[in-house]
């Protein structure tokens, strides 16, 4: 049966013996190996209920198993779910009854907080640990190695991305099987991906970047991947000599340029860095050419649509700006309040057009409206203008967003938690400059009038309701917060007054 995204990742590799995953201890995944795993995986799910159209949510270690259910679930028609492993039980709660999934996997560690929401939408809980047993993996053991793949169009659902919301509650993303490869194909052309590379892989498997930019990519050129659990500057390093592709965040490339034998030599036989998730700096990117001889690609991509621009891989790469829009992909700038299209060079809100962008916000047909226009543009809520050449420079964000190591934090949810505090009056939450993450988060808590607020309580319950990446990293109290005329909290008067 066709399946858009199986049909073009997966199948054509079903047969081949070439290394296509190597892991931290050494161990390799050759793409047969792993496509018969995939298949097993999509076994063990549909023996455990899955349904074409269902979501699978997965909480899971960054593995070859992890990676082989991802595409096994697309195999078995269902819609792959993958949320960050340090979101705590309360933000996970709201993902699996917003999501109400078929299959929740994870660690059985967080098994006991998770039972609670599987029961309530009817989940079938499945495990799956760090060193790759637990009851997923026993389950697809023993099944066959071939999968009679499920039908699905390029207008199906393949993925469910959250990505956090203004209004302090997240909005599952609908990607199709259409979006995706459109995507990966756009990328693999223009980055001239081919079997020959060998990408080191240390970025999170959970988010656009890591899953989509890198592995759909990876998977559709038949490159091989150095899957590493985590970013280690060292163990890059070391695996520089036998690779040829990077994709990272920012900060990667400032831990590299902080790594005593990151030189030129080092990076002889490497052929490309890519960054993105975040902006590059372009004293890094100056940088970074004087130490090693390349210009790191920088490209510009969201939950919703994947990637929109890409800097060229023949031709300047210009510092500080995102390049051009992918072949099929549209980017105008309008004016942030009318939405009328603006003139040559105007600075305004980025919109984007094409085969990449999303399909709406899951169960949430009011904010899908407010963002996805009825002809097509999504707006993307960042503020940026085409230079004289062309090159799109993003300027900044009418999102109330801060990006973190490449990780989104919205202001509202951290501001929620801490209003929810006793003797709380308000607060406000804002990004600061950080050298290694970029930006960092800040709190700005009043307390209620007579009324002192225990820094330790705020903490406390930070860590309880938020991801370790969210937590303000210092807290100030104050008399008041700074407002305009109309009442809004100045957030531009408090960064600068916190600066
Ligand atoms: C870790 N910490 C962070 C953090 N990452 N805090 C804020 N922001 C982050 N990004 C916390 C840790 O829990 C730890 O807390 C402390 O900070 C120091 O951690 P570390 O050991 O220095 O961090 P490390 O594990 O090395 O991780 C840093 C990182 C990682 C930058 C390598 O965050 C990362 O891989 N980021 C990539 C995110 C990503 O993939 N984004 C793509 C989104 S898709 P403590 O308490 O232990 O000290 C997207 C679309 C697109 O945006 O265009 O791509
Ligand atoms: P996410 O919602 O996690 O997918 O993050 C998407 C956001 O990351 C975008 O809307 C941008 O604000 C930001 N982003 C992604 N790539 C870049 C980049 N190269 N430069 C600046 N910001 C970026």
């Amino acid at each position: 049966m066709p399946n858009v995204m199986y049909d073009a990742l997966a199948a054509p590799h079903a047969a081949s013996t070439k290394t296509f995953l190597t892991d931290d201890a050494g161990g390799t995944t050759s793409f047969a190996d792993f496509t018969a795993l995939a298949a097993q995986m999509a076994h063990a799910l549909t023996a455990a209920g899955l349904r074409p159209g269902g979501r699978v949510a997965v909480i899971a270690p960054k593995r070859v198993e992890t990676l082989a259910l991802y595409v096994g679930t697309l195999q078995a028609g269902g819609v792959y779910l993958p949320l960050n492993t340090a979101y705590t039980a309360p933000e996970l709660e709201y993902f699996l009854t917003d999501a109400t999934p078929d299959i929740v996997i994870t660690e059985s560690a967080r098994a006991k907080d998770l039972q609670p929401a599987c029961d309530t939408v009817g989940a079938q809980l499945l495990t799956l640990e760090s060193d790759g047993s637990g009851t997923l993996c026993a389950s697809a053991t023993g099944q066959a190695t071939t999968f009679e793949t499920v039908e699905r169009s390029g207008k199906d659902l393949a993925a469910l991305l959250y990505t956090s919301g203004t209004t302090g509650r997240s909005k599952g993303a609908m990607l199709t099987h259409g979006n995706m490869l459109s995507n990966a194909q756009a990328l693999t052309d223009l980055w001239q991906i081919t079997a020959q590379d060998r990408l080191i892989h240390a970025l999170p498997i959970f988010h656009t970047h890591g899953l989509f930019v890198a592995m759909n990519t990876s998977l559709l050129a038949g490159a091989q991947v150095r899957l590493m659990e985590r970013f280690d500057a060292d163990a890059i390093l070391r695996d520089l000599p036998g690779s040829t592709l990077l994709m990272g965040v920012p900060t990667f490339y400032t831990r590299l340029l902080d790594t005593p034998g990151f030189t030129k030599e080092a990076c002889a036989n490497m052929r490309l860095f890519i960054s993105g998730s975040a902006p590059l700096l372009a004293d890094t990117h100056e940088s970074f050419e004087a130490r090693t001889g390349h210009r790191i690609l920088e490209r510009y991509g969201m939950t919703e649509t994947n990637m929109n621009t890409s800097n060229p891989y023949d031709g300047e790469r210009r510092a500080g700006t995102v390049g051009f829009p992918l072949p099929g992909t549209e980017v105008r700038i309008t004016c942030p309040s009318e939405g009328t299209p603006l003139g040559k060079g105007e600075t305004g809100m980025i919109e984007v057009r094409g085969p990449n962008v999303f399909k709406g916000y899951w169960n949430m047909p009011e904010k899908t409206a407010e963002e996805l226009r009825a002809d097509g543009w999504f707006i993307s809520g960042d503020l940026g203008r085409f230079d004289e050449d062309g090159y799109l420079e993003i300027s900044g964000r009418q999102k109330d967003l801060i990006i973190s190591g490449g990780y989104n934090i919205y202001p509202k949810e951290i501001e929620d938690v801490l209003n929810g505090i006793p003797g709380v009056l308000e607060s406000a939450v804002i990004g600061l400059p950080d050298p290694d993450f970029g930006e960092k988060v800040v709190a700005v808590v009043v307390p209620e009038a007579g009324q002192d607020v225990d820094q330790a309580l705020l903490r406390q319950e930070a860590a309880r309701q938020l991801a370790r990446f969210k937590h303000p990293r210092s807290y100030h109290i104050e008399d008041g917060l700074p407002r305009n005329t109309m009442g809004k909290v100045q957030k531009n008067v408090l960064r600068s007054q916190m600066a």
